[in-house]
C-alpha cells in the first residue's frame, strides 16, 4: 500500500502569510509567535513570510479571500481569538470565521490552517496562547507545513 503523506519540513522558498485578527491582541499577538517560530523551526525563510492584520476574527476570511486571489502566496495560518465572555456576537463571529476560513480555503485549493480560538473564557485562551494546552498559531502553521508538502506528494 502507498501511504501518501506531507512530511514536516519547508524547502524555504514557500510564500505564507499569517492572517491576524488583532481583537484580544494579547492572545492573538502569541498566537503569531507561535506560528512564526513554527515556520521558522521547519525550513521557512523568514522573508517569505508576511503578516497581514485585520482588525477581528470576522474579517479573516475577507483578508484571506484577496491574499489568496493575488496568487502571492502558497498557504496562509489564519489566527485569532473569539472569546465568549459576555458578548451575544461570540456564536456569530465563531461561526462566520470557521466557514468563511473553510469556503475560501476550498475554493483556492491552497493549504489554509484555521488557529481562531473559541474559548469560553480569556484563561482558556491563554491556556491555547503559548502556556498550559500549548500554542495553536505553532499548531496551525504545523497543519499548514504537512500539507504543503502532501500537496506537492498528491501532484496537481
Ligand atoms: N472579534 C474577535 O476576533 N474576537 C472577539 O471575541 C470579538 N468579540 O467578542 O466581539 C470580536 N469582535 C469583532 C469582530 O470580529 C469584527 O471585527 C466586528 O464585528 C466588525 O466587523
Amino acid at each position: 500500500m502507498k501511504i501518501i503523506e506531507g512530511k514536516l519540513s519547508l524547502k524555504g522558498n514557500e510564500k505564507v502569510a499569517i492572517i491576524n485578527g488583532r481583537f484580544n491582541h494579547i492572545i492573538t499577538d502569541r498566537l503569531v509567535e507561535g506560528a512564526k517560530d513554527a515556520f521558522i523551526r521547519h525550513g521557512g525563510n523568514e522573508a517569505n513570510l508576511d503578516l497581514i492584520l485585520v482588525p477581528g476574527a470576522f474579517e479573516i476570511p475577507f483578508a484571506l479571500e484577496r491574499a489568496l486571489s493575488s496568487g502571492k502566496y502558497d498557504a496562509i495560518c489564519c489566527v485569532g481569538a473569539v472569546i465568549r465572555g459576555a458578548t451575544p456576537h461570540f456564536d456569530y463571529i465563531s461561526a462566520e470565521a470557521t466557514k468563511g476560513i473553510a469556503t475560501v480555503g476550498l475554493k483556492y485549493g491552497k493549504p489554509v490552517a484555521n488557529g481562531v480560538l473559541t474559548t469560553d473564557s480569556i484563561e482558556q485562551a491563554i491556556e491555547r496562547a503559548g502556556s498550559k494546552v500549548g500554542n495553536k498559531g505553532a499548531e496551525a502553521m504545523v497543519t499548514i507545513i504537512e500539507m504543503l508538502d502532501l500537496y506537492s506528494e498528491m501532484g496537481k
